[in-house]
């Protein structure tokens, strides 16, 4: 997973590294010459040595070795290799300037011993400046959110939004095996109506999965598909309804407003936005228009598997204020990975 991000954070580790490396002592000041010849050359040296001078430096010097401070400078220099990894990752920049800021008060004028690793530093306040940015106040936790309903006798509804092509069938498909994995019985809900295979698609994941899928003809009411795929739900006890919608450009007014529709009578429970990693930065702005149109709860992020630069994974929580509730990280049924900061963390500053 994004290897190229984590490459370059190692960059900036081993910068540290670097800039905090001990000072080498000076050379060691010359002895200053005796003011009289020893009284009596035969004594033995005394234990301690005078005090003096030379013990005085001597201390000085320890002192430069074993507490290098890093100085404005060093961390400049730094912070800007930091700053043209995240950019070239395609963090976005409110990211980027949120977790240059924690690392450079992480990291100015902090005083290290000896035997402090420079390494471990750098690790700790990068991952603990990208940790604050993958973490929202909102949570979700999704098999709550549906058992909380079914205690109340009804199933939760699920809207899945997103542009085209990236990949909502697929994770509706993934979604629906996790839940049932874990005991619970979704419906699907094909209100793709508008794509001409959008219906057929959904289908043969349901054929596949041994699921049940709400449909009516193509170009039928989106918003009427979604309402009937929840009464059957109501009627057969079922605990989720998974609804499937076209995927849309931001910029389609007549598809953001069917949208806004299926919204608006289905009153999901959650709404959640499905993004393509490999879009960078893009995905980021997608979720947030979406978030403006119709209000999401969160995000699910696809082809994680093939995202070398990871801007999307790190920068999409901290834009949107949403959480990233799970992962795609492939095309098969059990490529789907419940969301945690550590994740990313982890394979970010894995050895
Ligand atoms: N490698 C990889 N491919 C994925 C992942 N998720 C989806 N895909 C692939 O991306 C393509 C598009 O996925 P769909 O699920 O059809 O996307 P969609 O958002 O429903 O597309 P529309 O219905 O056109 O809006 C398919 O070929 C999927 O197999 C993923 O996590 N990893
Ligand atoms: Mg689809």
């Amino acid at each position: 997973m994004f290897e190229k991000l984590k490459q370059k954070l190692k960059r900036v580790v081993e910068r540290v590294s670097q800039k905090a490396a001990p000072e080498t002592p000076p050379e060691a000041p010359p002895e200053a010459p005796p003011e009289a010849p020893p009284e009596v050359p035969s004594k033995a040296p005394p234990a301690v040595p005078p005090p003096g001078k030379p013990r005085r430096a001597l201390r000085r010097v320890v002192k430069r070795i074993i507490r290098r401070e890093l100085a404005p400078e060093d961390v400049e220099d730094i912070i800007w290799e930091l700053q043209v990894g995240l950019l070239e990752s395609d963090v976005a920049v409110p990211v980027a300037d949120h977790v240059i800021e924690r690392v450079k008060a992480g990291l100015t004028g902090r005083k290290l011993g000896l035997r402090e690793d420079p390494k471990k530093l750098a690790d700790e306040v990068l991952r603990q400046a990208i940790q604050e940015v993958l973490t929202t106040e909102q949570r979700v936790d999704l098999l709550k959110v549906i058992d909380a309903k079914r205690a109340q006798g009804e199933p939760a509804v699920l809207v899945f939004v997103g542009i085209n092509g990236h990949g909502k069938t697929t994770s509706i498909a993934k979604l629906a095996r996790y839940l049932m994995d874990r005991g619970y019985k979704p419906v699907l809900a094909a209100a793709d109506t508008f794509r001409a295979a959008g219906i057929e698609q959904l289908e043969i994941h349901a054929e596949r999965l041994g699921v049940e899928v709400i449909k009516q003809k193509r170009g039928a009411d989106a918003a009427a598909v979604a309402y009937d795929a929840i009464a059957h739900a109501k009627a057969r006890g079922l605990d989720v309804v998974l609804v499937d919608t076209a995927g849309r450009m931001q910029t389609d007014v007549n598809l953001m407003d069917e949208m806004r529709k299926i919204v608006r009578v289905a009153k999901p429970d959650l709404t959640i936005f499905v993004g393509d990693a490999l879009t960078g930065n893009d995905a980021v702005e997608q979720a947030r228009t979406f978030d403006q149109a119709v209000g999401i709860s969160g995000s699910i992020l696809c082809k994680m598997d093939a995202d070398a630069r990871g801007g999307a994974a790190l920068s999409i929580t901290h834009v949107t204020g949403k959480p990233i509730l799970f992962l795609g990280t492939g095309q098969g049924y059990g490529d789907l990975v419940e969301f945690k900061p550590e994740i990313l963390l982890n394979a970010l500053f894995a050895d």
